[in-house]
């Protein structure tokens, strides 16, 4: 069965997801991402659709709420009849398609929208998760024939863990970034100074149906105006009391992550930023391909050679380098 399967071509594949069949999308993520027979052919096929749909990452550490503001989002965004595509990446991530979990009824109602699909990502036990094969779902999400016959999901939600350490940063790879935060996550406070600061261009700080989001909020705006820009035109971070529990907020959310599209649109930072995912795109391809055509040449002769000291591993990595294609 397997073996059959791998025989549909990648012409076919993208024909099938042109045509909004999500069985064939689902089939082509699995091919891109697991790398298995013919992927390179279905991702070369998939990537003139890159830029058809606004992509939203949101990362923050386990247990901020990513996943249940991901869920809230969906349900808000079907009510107005949009569609959307879900990549987690954290593994733990239960999608329940706009419920919260254990609402099986709801369940069952999105499990039969066509606009909603969800995907998981093995995580091949990076930080975060994120590898270069990111880059080939999203054109195959790109290339979604949807109910309304436009190409490509009206969005495209990325969900990930931690941020900076990953071989592919979020902010590498999507236009927009919400960072989630929740109260009481002290040293993930820490954590996000380093790294959040730079990439986040929306902040929701989760779970204001507990108590103590006002301090959380008003310590997020006083870190961010440290580094505020003096130019007026330059978007403003804007930072969210939410609840993904309670719904609060969730519409400003979306407005603010609205807002910002429209922003990267008319200040023409769309295009700084779909370069910057191009280059990302290529530049970590690159290194993959050098890094696994490198590892090859390594032979047992090199290693004798550096046994018996009659070379040194820098001098033979630079020459182990320069035969690589
Ligand atoms: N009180 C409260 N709990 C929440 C809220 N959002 C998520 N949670 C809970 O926080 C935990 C982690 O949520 P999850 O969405 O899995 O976080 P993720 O690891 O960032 O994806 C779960 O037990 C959720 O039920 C919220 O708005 N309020
Ligand atoms: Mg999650």
């Amino acid at each position: 069965m397997a073996g059959r399967r791998s025989l549909i071509s990648a012409e076919e594949l993208v024909s099938r997801v042109c045509q909004g069949d999500q069985g064939a999308v689902s089939r082509a993520l699995t091919r891109v991402t697991d790398e298995s027979d013919g992927y390179e052919e279905i991702a070369r096929s998939f990537f003139p659709f890159h830029g058809n749909s606004p992509t939203i990452g949101l990362c923050g550490s386990p247990g901020s709420g990513k996943s249940s503001l991901v869920n809230t989002l969906v349900s808000l965004l079907r009510k107005r009849g949009e569609s959307v595509a879900i990549l987690a990446v954290d593994p733990t991530s239960a999608y329940t398609g706009g419920a919260f979990l254990g609402d099986r009824i709801r369940v069952q109602q999105h499990a039969l929208d066509e606009g909603v699909f969800f995907r998981s990502l093995a995580t091949r036990g990076m930080v975060g998760g994120l590898n270069e094969t990111i880059f080939s779902a999203i054109h195959v999400l790109e290339a979604y024939e949807t109910e309304k016959k436009k190409k490509g999901f009206d969005w495209i939600l990325i969900e990930t863990v931690g941020t900076g350490q990953d071989e592919v940063d979020i902010a590498d790879v999507v236009d927009t970034v919400v960072c989630v935060t929740a109260p009481y996550q002290g040293d993930e406070f820490q954590a996000m100074k380093a790294g959040t600061m730079e990439i986040a261009d929306v902040f929701a700080v989760n779970k204001a149906d507990l108590e103590e989001v006002d301090k959380a909020v008003a310590s997020i705006k006083d870190a961010l105006s440290l580094g505020l820009s003096h130019d007026e035109e330059a978007w403003s971070i804007p930072v969210h009391a939410v609840s993904a529990r309670t719904g609060q907020g969730i519409d400003v959310l979306l407005e603010s992550i609205e807002a910002h599209g429209k922003y990267l649109l008319d200040s023409g930072e769309i295009a700084v930023r779909r370069k910057r995912q191009l280059r990302k795109e290529l530049s970590s391809l690159v290194s993959r391909l050098i890094r696994r055509n490198a590892l090859e040449r390594v032979t047992d002769c090199h290693i004798k050679a550096l046994v018996e000291k009659k070379s040194d591993p820098l001098t033979l990595s630079r020459k182990i380098l320069k035969g690589v294609s």
